[in-house]
C-alpha cells in the first residue's frame, strides 16, 4: 500500500481548533493569531493614554494584576466597590477609544460561537506578571447579561479554571496560549473563573508577561437594527 504510512505520519498532530467548555462558551484555539501585530500596535496607543494600575478592591486588597481599559466604558474598582466608568479615575479623561479592528476581531469571535451582531462597549485589558492570578469569580458588572463576553489571550501561557454557577461548584482547568480566544454567553455567562498564578518565563513575543483583553458589552443592551 504505497503512500498511506507516509500520508499518515505526515499529517501534522492538530490540536482542536475550537473546544467547547460548556454549551455556549468556546474556546478558539489560535484566532488571534494573525491580529497579534495589530492587538500589540493598539495596546501601546491605549497605554500612552491610560497606563497600567494595580486596582483596589472592596475589600481593600490590591489586586496581582494590572490593569487598564479603551472603550466608552473602563471596568474600575477601589474601596467603593467595583463598577464601569465612562473616565479614567487617574486621568479625568475618557478612556481611549475602543479600536475598530479590535472590535471587529471580537464580533467575528463570537460570530464563530455563535453570538451574532455582539458590539463591545469596553476593553478590560489585564496585565500577568509571574505569581499574578485572578481568583474565582463572576463577570457580573456588566449592564448587559445577554450578550457574550470575547476574551483574548497573549504572551506566557496561563491555566484557566472554569467552574459552574456557584463557587463551590468543581472547576475545569484549561491552558490558554498566546493567540487563544474564548468566548462565553447564555447559559455560561455567569461561570465561576479564574486564573491560576503565572508561571515565570519568556515568551518570544510578548516577554515575561501575559495580557488578556476582554471585550464586554458593559452598558445598556445596544439597539436592535444597530447600523440599519
Ligand atoms: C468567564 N479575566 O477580566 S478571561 C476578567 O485571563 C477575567 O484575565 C481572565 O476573568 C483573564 O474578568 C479570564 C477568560 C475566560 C474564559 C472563559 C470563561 C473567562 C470566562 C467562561 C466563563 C466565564
Ligand atoms: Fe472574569
Amino acid at each position: 500500500m504505497p503512500g498511506v504510512l507516509p500520508d499518515l505520519f505526515d499529517a501534522p498532530v492538530q490540536p482542536p481548533a475550537r473546544v467547547a467548555l460548556g454549551e455556549q462558551a468556546w474556546l478558539l484555539r489560535g484566532f488571534a493569531l494573525p491580529h497579534v501585530e495589530a492587538l500589540r500596535t493598539a495596546l501601546r496607543t491605549v497605554l500612552r493614554a491610560a497606563p497600567w494600575r494595580q486596582m483596589r478592591t472592596p475589600g481593600g486588597y490590591t489586586m496581582s494584576v494590572s490593569t487598564t481599559n479603551c472603550g466608552a466604558l473602563g471596568w474600575t474598582s477601589d474601596e467603593q466597590g467595583y463598577r464601569y466608568t465612562p473616565r479614567d479615575p487617574l486621568s479625568g479623561q475618557p478612556w481611549p477609544a475602543l479600536p475598530a479592528a479590535l472590535q471587529a476581531l471580537a464580533a467575528r469571535a463570537a460570530a464563530e460561537a455563535g453570538f451574532d451582531g455582539f458590539a463591545p462597549d469596553a476593553c478590560l485589558i489585564n496585565r500577568y506578571v509571574p505569581g499574578a492570578r485572578m481568583s474565582l469569580h463572576q463577570d457580573k458588572n456588566e449592564r448587559d447579561r445577554t450578550a457574550p463576553i470575547v476574551s483574548v489571550s497573549l504572551g506566557l501561557p496561563a491555566v484557566f479554571l472554569f467552574g459552574g454557577l456557584e463557587r463551590t461548584l468543581p472547576t475545569a482547568r484549561y491552558g490558554l496560549l498566546h493567540g487563544d480566544v474564548v468566548v462565553w454567553g447564555g447559559v455560561d455567562r455567569m461561570r465561576f473563573h479564574g486564573v491560576l498564578p503565572l508561571r515565570p518565563g519568556v515568551h518570544p513575543v510578548v516577554g515575561e508577561q501575559r495580557i488578556n483583553l476582554t471585550f464586554r458589552r458593559a452598558g445598556g443592551a445596544q439597539p436592535l437594527h444597530s447600523g440599519g
